[in-house]
């Protein structure tokens, strides 16, 4: 699973070589050829483009528009649908095959009989598939190889995409009979930006844990069965996600747990410690070292981290940096929670590519319980977002004030924008303009493939501006599709401080931006930080989920982060920060 540009470009792709393995119109197959590539290249969210920029896009006429509009609506194209019916399910996993086309997979289809990589494998091995025309030894051999490659070539999945797909299987498990208790485990749950493969645990008697598995196999995410046994297995998704289900009985549950949130690092020192103290650990149990059988505890985490002589420790903390030292002197950070987060600094508005009026905004803020909001559109440079000229800006400003008025006794609404660092470090507006605003978010957008040298320089300048408020997505990588900026982080970090403005951890999961290790040595250089939605849209305030999980990461508290701070003291800090 992705973001909906890498969806709508899959589907799109998918709908191109369906067409060509059901052997339709070549113009047809090339109009969504061409829909894909535009798609999967763009830089926006579609889902944050309005419909007249989305039939503006090259590549995109009418009937793909609509076909956009109606994924962005429900998730799904019916078009696709009716393709995929046409084919047997797996036909199209041999299109991960380096080297078979859809022309290949029609032949194999119409004229071997393969339906999919299992029916493939056995006419390989019957030594059926080299008596196809255009399938000599070589060809075949080739697809043999290439066979394996296709099902390991899977990228690490963003954790906004892995993480509903981790609830859907919990809820689902936990609504399995004899299950008592179940979690995700691994690196989902330590809150890393990525999750390599998905690690479910279930707690049970060991004589239910065959039927509960046989019914996990059952649950419609399961696409295909990697491995089966008693106590575990181990399935893929439709999206490509690997899962591993382990079933454990309610006496190891904590050990288990404790074992496959891992991160290993953090398993093999807390090993050492209980080696020290003559005990062993494992995902059972921590036992007796002289006598496993004597066991010391396993229910739960918490009672092995106590046994251990340690504070239990944040699975966003278990990385081997400094936790366990921390946690052995009851000195670990509190760590932000969602409760703790009272603002957002960063949304927008229809006024910009977003699809909410201030209104909208504003009153979505206010039900998450929030004090303040921001609206901070984009500045002129960023055309194809609409971002405001001068003028447009004067006017938002005065609407803003219009509806702050309105609601002042439900929320504040500030009036912002996000203006964009240019390549020199310029801001997209002058001092007179930033001036009357009360938040400026000063982002970049273009030039993101600069040297780190200029990079820095650009961004010392752009913090020096009197008004600036806080830095948004610095490196704006987005993850598994741009690697973004690399200035000199302690650089930027001093200026940050010296200033007294916030740098942002950008919280949409496609950007998390600071990451992790920065955001911590943001905090420890004595940087304010920023937790902010980038809203564009109703289902985007509900990404903060991800900025806090980076935030827990990186071992912020409250206090380091300036979305805490009740409505008296945020005004303080905004207007501390400017002459
Ligand atoms: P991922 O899946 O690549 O995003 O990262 P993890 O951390 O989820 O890693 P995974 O799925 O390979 O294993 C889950 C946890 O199991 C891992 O965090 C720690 C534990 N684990 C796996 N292999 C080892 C190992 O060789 N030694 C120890 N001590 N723990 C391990
Ligand atoms: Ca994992
Ligand atoms: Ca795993
Ligand atoms: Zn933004």
């Amino acid at each position: 699973m992705a973001g909906p540009n890498e969806k709508l470009a899959d589907i799109f792709q998918q709908m191109a070589d369906l067409l060509l393995i059901l052997g339709a119109n070549r113009f047809r197959v090339i109009a969504f050829e061409n829909a894909a590539r535009t798609i999967g290249e763009l830089a926006d969210d579609v889902a944050t483009m309005t419909p007249e920029n989305i039939a503006q896009l090259p590549g995109v006429g009418k009937g793909t528009a609509e076909r956009i509009a109606e994924f962005l609506d429900t998730g799904k194209i019916a078009d696709h649908q009716d393709l995929l019916k046409q084919v047997p399910p797996g036909l199209l996993d041999l299109l991960d095959i380096p080297g078979v086309g859809p022309k290949s997979v029609a032949q194999l289809w119409h004229e071997a009989e393969v339906s999919d990589i299992a029916t493939l494998k056995k006419k390989i091995e019957s030594g059926e598939l080299e008596q196809l025309k255009g399938f000599g030894a070589k060809k075949v051999e080739n697809i043999k190889k290439n066979l394996a490659f296709a099902q390991s070539a899977d990228q690490r999945m963003r954790i906004g995409a892995a993480l509903p797909i981790a609830q859907w299987f919990v809820e689902q498990l936990r609504h399995i009979k004899g299950v008592k208790e179940a979690a995700y485990a691994g690196s989902l749950r330590r809150g890393r930006e990525t999750i390599g493969d998905l690690d479910l645990l279930v707690s049970c008697s060991r004589k239910d844990a065959p039927t509960i598995r046989d019914a996990f196999l059952k649950l419609e995410l399961v696409k295909d069965v990697l491995a089966k046994g008693d106590t575990k297995c181990s399935i893929r998704t439709p999206q490509g996600m690997q899962v591993d289900l382990r079933l454990v009985e309610p006496d190891s549950y904590g050990a288990a747990m404790l074992y496959f949130t891992g991160s290993k690092e953090h398993n093999v020192a807390l090993r050492e410690l209980a080696l020290s103290k003559g005990w062993t650990l494992n995902e059972y149990r921590l036992a007796e070292k002289a006598d496993e059988s004597k066991i010391v505890a396993g229910k739960t985490e918490q009672e092995i981290y106590k046994k251990l002589g340690l504070s239990w420790i944040p699975p966003e903390l278990r990385e081997d940096r400094d936790e366990i030292k921390l946690a052995a002197q009851h000195q670990l950070p509190e760590l932000i929670t969602l409760k703790d987060i009272h603002a957002e600094l960063h949304a927008h508005t229809t006024a910009s590519d977003g699809r909410w009026s201030i209104r909208q905004l504003a009153a979505a803020a206010a039900d998450r319980g929030f004090h303040t909001v921001a609206i901070t559109d984009h500045s002129k440079g960023q055309v194809q977002a609409n971002g405001l000229s001068a003028e447009r800006l004067e006017q938002h400003i005065q609407d803003i004030r219009d509806v702050a008025d309105q609601m002042k006794k439900t929320i504040t609404v500030l009036a912002g924008s996000e203006v964009d660092i240019l390549a020199d470090g310029k801001l997209d507006y002058p001092n007179s303009l930033l001036k009357e605003l009360d938040v400026v978010v000063a982002s970049p957008h273009g030039a993101l493939s600069q040297t780190p040298e200029k990079a820095t320089a650009r961004f010392l300048k752009a913090i020096d501006n009197p008004y600036v408020t806080l830095m948004g997505h610095l490196t704006g990588r987005i993850i598994n599709r741009r690697e973004g900026l690399s200035p000199d982080m302690k650089a930027i970090f001093a200026a940050v401080a010296e200033r007294g403005i916030a740098l942002e951890i950008n919280a949409n999961h496609h950007r998390l931006d600071l990451r992790d290790i920065h955001a911590r040595a943001a905090a420890d250089a004595g940087c304010k930080l920023s937790i902010n939605t980038d809203a564009h849209g109703p289902a985007d305030l509900d990404e903060l989920r991800y900025g806090l999980l980076t935030a827990r990461r990186a071992g912020l508290t409250r206090g380091d982060v300036v979305n805490c701070l009740d409505s008296k003291a945020l005004k303080k800090w905004l207007a501390s920060t400017r002459p």
